[in-house]
């Protein structure tokens, strides 16, 4: 069954960014809860940002799971990416990946990689870029799989990377690997800008695809622009997707707006 999550940013230097919880977590959980939201998907600073005793005991206390973390404030605050020229960076970028992988290993949640995979430029070739990218991915998957989670790689549009933005070309980095534990994770906001029918596209990705930041045409939640999510629903159920639905949207006209009609939209997709 497909399942429902909103996010939550806990980054101050993301501020202004398409999260639709700000810095309150508890407050977030609470209403999450209440709208019948499944998961709070989670963008934190650092693994040691989150009191891990206080996150289980709102998690409890409101039945909700945490879908996914995010790793980027390695981008947003050091500037960290997986294809940096400098080598340096480069494993500074999977250290902090890996730390966020064990935290979010302790509840279940995949790490997602999107903004740390960064972009070629300079002396940097896209061939050497884009190998950097799959050595890491192999590394970082193997060691995810060792916690017992997946690893969650997400194609961007074409202004924020310029290594992969589509569908078609996530499905050949992730079969180029020996590990199977990274998946797609795929964000209809960039399906929207890169893919030519985004529904089919859900199709390209079919078994790889493991997560999903369902959103509308302008970034706001589902409901607030003229994206149409009827034949996406349709494809999802088609390729037989159970993971999340996670609302990865601007907080507008404000975060409980926002909310409410995302799980409107997902109550009538998804609840059959
Ligand atoms: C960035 O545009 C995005 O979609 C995030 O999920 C990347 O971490
Ligand atoms: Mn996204």
């Amino acid at each position: 069954m497909i399942k429902t999550a909103i996010t939550v940013s806990l980054v101050k230097e993301a501020e202004g960014g398409p999260f639709v919880y700000w810095h309150d977590l508890p407050g977030a959980c609470a209403k999450a809860a209440e709208l019948g939201f499944d998961a709070v998907e989670i963008f934190a600073p650092h693994p040691d940002a989150v009191d891990d005793d206080e996150l289980k005991a709102l998690l409890e206390t409101h039945d909700l799971k945490v879908a996914a973390v995010g790793t980027g404030g390695g981008w947003v605050i050091h500037k960290l990416t997986l294809t940096n020229a400098d080598p340096e960076i480069r494993q500074k970028a999977r250290e902090f990946i890996r730390a966020i992988i064990d935290w979010g290993a302790e509840f279940n949640a995949p790490a997602i990689i999107g903004s740390m995979q960064g972009r070629f430029e300079g002396d940097v070739s896209k061939e050497q870029a884009l190998a950097w990218l799959a050595e890491a991915l192999e590394d970082l998957g193997a060691h995810a799989a060792a916690k017992d989670t997946q690893l969650f790689y997400e194609p961007l549009n074409r202004y924020e990377t310029n290594l992969i933005n589509r569908t078609e070309d996530g499905v050949w980095l992730l079969e180029g690997l020996t590990t199977d534990n990274v998946k797609l994770l795929s964000d209809v906001f960039h399906m929207n800008i890169e893919e030519a029918n985004i529904a089919d596209a859900f199709r390209t990705g079919g078994k790889h695809v493991g997560h999903v930041h369902f959103v509308d045409s302008n970034r706001r939640a589902t409901g607030m622009g003229h994206m149409n999510h009827t034949p996406i629903a349709e494809a999802l159920r088609e390729i037989g997707y159970d993971g999340y639905v996670s609302a990865e949207a601007f907080p507008i006209p404000s975060s409980d707006e926002a909310a409410e009609s995302t799980i409107a939209v997902c109550k009538r997709l998804f609840t059959s």
